[in-house]
């Protein structure tokens, strides 16, 4: 799905702001028809955000099940000529929308954007009542998976797999845009280049899907808006003399403008597109993951969409700040754990020149985590009545949704199709084969991965073998032999080698280890929760790290402390941050900052 642009045949309106919003605990609003009417006690709720932690109130806070939200729009007095299109960057899990009581649009799935076309449902230069039903619940069909139960008080509560708390509501921006009646649907693009006597010469494939168009043709321009090159036809190949390539910490973007009309010699309706791309190669050979030829070592963190008051909502200011602290600690990538990221997020780590490991939802596919979350017996995870073959068709859409979302973005070196997934059974294997196949379909440029749980050992671990790179989650010395680091060190060295046996010629990138650690808490004597703890873990993984150089990669866990559901391993969330929630550093920001700056000039 095409990004919104505005341009010379596009506009876009926002639609953010604060919206009128009611809980529906008994889940009467459909058939009460909440959409065909105004909402009957509705509170004020902003868009973006979740509505979690925004009221003072439990049952907002803690609240499963369906939500409505709602606002009025104006329809553009010259609607006729284009066509209006209502736009969600996401809404968590589910959505419905209606305009003025007619349905508009369905969507599953909490982190990716879907749009309908409202024209024949409104009227131009009218007033028109959009509504909006979120639902919140996992069921074991979903991604992430989840499912229902009952607490002893009798009432529904929400159970997944993941420490992360199941924020919800419209997570990312609203717009409606116009585009004119042939459009331009969807631009792919990829890119190389050659080295010779004459300079680097970059090579951009494109093709382009336009709805009723007889005539395409493409412009590209650099950075300053200067035309390179152009080329007629909706799909072919360009070139680029002298071309800026996009490296890790220089984001070079191009734009290629379509321009799709009704036939060659003009026409009064011609769609303007422009798509940004920069012009990149990633490879992965011999242990090595190379992004333009050149050995790219990762440093920078597991991260997550997560802040105060706003949850999960998408903030631009929250966002630059984040980019601001990631740069003056010398990182220059981060993984979008454990769910696609806003587009603005991937806009803006493309133009600053970061490198992205693009993670679907899929996380928690792990029902033998489910002892340190709920107790009680074990659940058969890929079972007819738990992750069964809807689940895994749902997966595999997601994957294909995902990469149709980001496919052009330069800074995405890396699909992770799952977060600690189960990976060491037959039936593993099986889940996993067609859902590589299905992300490689989608992508042949990318390498492909999953990350991989500590359950997920070398002996015992089935599905490597489907994947480019080796990507671990490990926490020796806090979940496993906690405060013990000569015990942590030694488990860990052994663990790497075993892998580099299992997966000879793969790179090993390390996607968490870490610590949690109360900010403020000193201790003389460095132990586990103390900031000088979390330095001492951090420095023992990275001299462990140096050792090897079939480890291509450092993402600690994680780049802020974050908000979680409540239990005795949290204290008022995840602490595990470089930063705090409130981005305040902890000690070990400074540690990391020298060696990720030293690192930075030394590649
Ligand atoms: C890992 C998960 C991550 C958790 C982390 C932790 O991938 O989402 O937050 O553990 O427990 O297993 O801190």
């Amino acid at each position: 799905m095409l990004s919104v642009r505005a341009s010379s045949s596009r506009t876009v309106t926002s639609l953010d702001g604060v919206w009128r919003f009611q809980l529906d605990p008994e889940d009467r609003g459909q058939a009460e028809r909440w959409f065909a009417t105004p909402l009957p006690a509705p509170r004020p709720m902003p868009v973006p955000a979740s509505y979690n932690d925004i009221t003072i109130a439990p049952e907002v806070h803690d609240h499963v099940g369906p939500a409505w939200y709602e606002r009025e729009a104006v329809a553009p007095h010259n609607l006729g000529e284009d066509r209006l299109v209502l736009r969600f960057g996401s809404v968590t899990h589910e959505a419905r929308v209606w305009v003025d009581g007619v349905e508009v649009a369905q969507h599953t799935g909490g982190y990716l954007p879907f749009e309908a076309d409202i024209t024949d449902h409104v009227t131009a230069g009218r007033d028109f009542r959009i509504t909006v039903r979120v639902d919140n619940r996992l069921s074991w069909q979903s991604i992430p998976v989840g499912f229902l139960a009952e607490d002893a008080q009798g009432r529904t509560v929400q159970r997944y797999f993941h420490d992360f708390f199941n924020y919800a509501g419209i997570h990312r921006s609203v717009v409606l845009y116009t585009r004119p009646w042939i459009a331009v649907t969807d631009v792919t693009i990829v890119t190389d280049y050659a080295t010779g006597p004459e300079g680097t010469a970059g090579r951009v494939t494109y093709t382009v899907e336009a709805e009723g168009a007889e005539h395409v043709h493409v412009v590209v321009k650099d950075a300053a808006g200067a035309e390179v090159a152009h080329a007629e036809g909706a799909a072919g190949t360009l070139t680029i003399d002298n071309v800026n390539l996009w490296q890790p910490g220089s984001g070079y973007l191009y734009t290629l403008e379509v321009h799709a009309r009704g036939s060659a010699d003009g026409g009064a309706s011609e769609d303007v597109y422009p798509q940004r791309f920069g012009v990149r190669t990633v490879t992965v050979r011999d242990s090595q993951f190379l992004i333009n030829g050149e050995p790219f070592y990762f440093r920078g963190y597991g991260r997550h969409e997560d802040n105060l008051v706003r949850g999960k909502g998408h903030d631009p200011a929250l966002m630059v700040h984040d980019f601001e602290l990631m740069e003056w600690q010398g990182a220059n990538s981060f993984r979008t754990s454990h769910y696609p990221y806003a587009e603005e997020v991937m806009d803006y780590a493309d133009e600053r020149g970061f490198v992205v490991i693009d993670e679907t939802a899929a996380v928690g596919l792990n029902t033998a985590i489910i002892g340190g979350f709920f107790g009680g017996d074990p659940i058969p995870l890929f079972s007819e009545d738990h992750v069964n073959a809807h689940t895994q068709a749902a997966h595999a859409d997601h994957i294909r949704e995902l990469i149709a979302r980001d496919k052009n973005h330069p800074c995405v070196v890396l699909w992770s199709l799952a977060n600690e997934p189960e990976s060491n059974t037959e039936a593993s294997l099986r889940y996993f084969e067609p859902l590589a196949a299905a992300a490689r379909e989608a992508d042949p440029t990318r390498p492909v991965g999953y990350v991989n749980v500590m359950m997920g050992q070398p002996a015992q671990e089935r599905v490597v073998d489907l994947f480019d790179v080796v990507m671990l989650n490990r926490y020796y010395g806090w979940y496993v032999n906690n405060g013990d680091l000569p015990a942590a060190e030694a488990g860990l060295r052994a663990e790497i080698d075993a892998w580099i046996e299992r997966a000879p010629g793969k790179p090993i990138l390390f996607t968490e280890y870490g610590a949690d650690t109360l900010s403020g808490m000193r201790d003389l004597l460095r132990r586990p929760w103390s900031e000088e703890f979390q330095v001492d873990l951090l420095a023992m993984y990275h001299r462990v790290f140096d050792a090897y150089p079939q480890i291509v990669g450092e993402q600690m866990w994680n780049f802020a402390d974050f908000q979680t559901g409540t239990g005795t391993t949290r204290v008022g969330g995840n602490k595990k941050g470089m930063f705090t929630r409130s981005r305040e550093p902890k000690q070990n920001a400074f540690v990391v900052r020298d060696r990720w700056l030293g690192k930075r000039r030394s590649h």
